[in-house]
């Protein structure tokens, strides 16, 4: 899978997309990372790439020209039509639903805005998704972008392997992970509850089930509320 990520800061792409997990996916093939300077895209002798608001106000608006002209660059490289997600806090809030639909895309392109925001206008011609990742603003796309690479690539298969398994359980139940101990079994007097090194499989499983449920109940009990 690959991740066209449009920004004025590629540097900042370019560094979490070539560590831990994610960078040995893509030192493997299973995805691609390729940040697109939008600035490359300016018509202007400076490199110009946003302007005053129509109406007035306080900030700068990127301008329509150099988003579209980076946009369709992008899209002849991929050669069909590709979702293009907008990261904006003016949207839903990205999901592990969202995640797996998005992972069974070829392509996918990652408009970061900055300053303001984005002229509307180009906006309506090539976005397809509106996406937030909280309700909290950020300054910039690019921390969401990365958000969404790493949540999205985690679904891609191959992407994990075996020593990651672990990763997969949580949130696909919609429950939240259960706690986990390892070595030593005693740690400032607090003992691994006993059941975990009893060997009964069950009833670990059984017991993991109960304390995902309990702390789901205590730390997101809106959870549950959907089951
Ligand atoms: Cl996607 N962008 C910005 N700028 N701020 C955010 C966000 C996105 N999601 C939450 N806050």
């Amino acid at each position: 899978m690959r991740f066209h990520v449009m920004t004025l800061f590629p540097e900042m792409i370019g560094y979490v997309s070539k560590i831990s997990i994610i960078g040995r996916a893509a030192e493997n093939g299973a995805i691609e990372v390729l940040p697109v300077n939008i600035r490359d895209y300016s018509a202007e002798k400076h490199k110009k790439v946003d302007d005053y608001t129509y109406g007035g106000g306080a900030g700068m608006l990127m301008q329509a020209q150099p988003v579209y002209d980076c946009w369709k660059s992008i899209c002849s490289l991929v050669g069909h039509k590709t979702r293009t997600v907008y990261l904006t806090p003016q949207a839903r809030v990205f999901t592990q639903k969202d995640a797996m639909e998005f992972a069974g895309d070829e392509d996918i392109i990652l408009l970061c805005g900055h300053y303001e925001g984005i002229d509307e206008r180009v906006l309506e011609e090539i976005v397809t998704d509106y996406v937030s990742i909280g309700d909290y603003v950020l300054t910039g796309g690019e921390l969401p972008a990365l958000v969404l690479i790493d949540a999205i690539s985690r679904m891609v298969p191959g992407v994990l392997s075996n020593s990651d398994s672990g990763e997969i359980e949580s949130f696909s139940d919609g429950l939240l992970e259960y706690p986990q101990y390892t070595r030593p079994a005693v740690w400032h007097e607090k003992e691994v509850p006993p059941i975990l090194l009893s060997g009964d499989h069950a009833k670990v499983e059984a017991w993991r089930y109960e304390k995902a449920v309990e702390r789901t109940r205590q730390r997101r009990p809106e959870l549950l509320e959907d089951k």
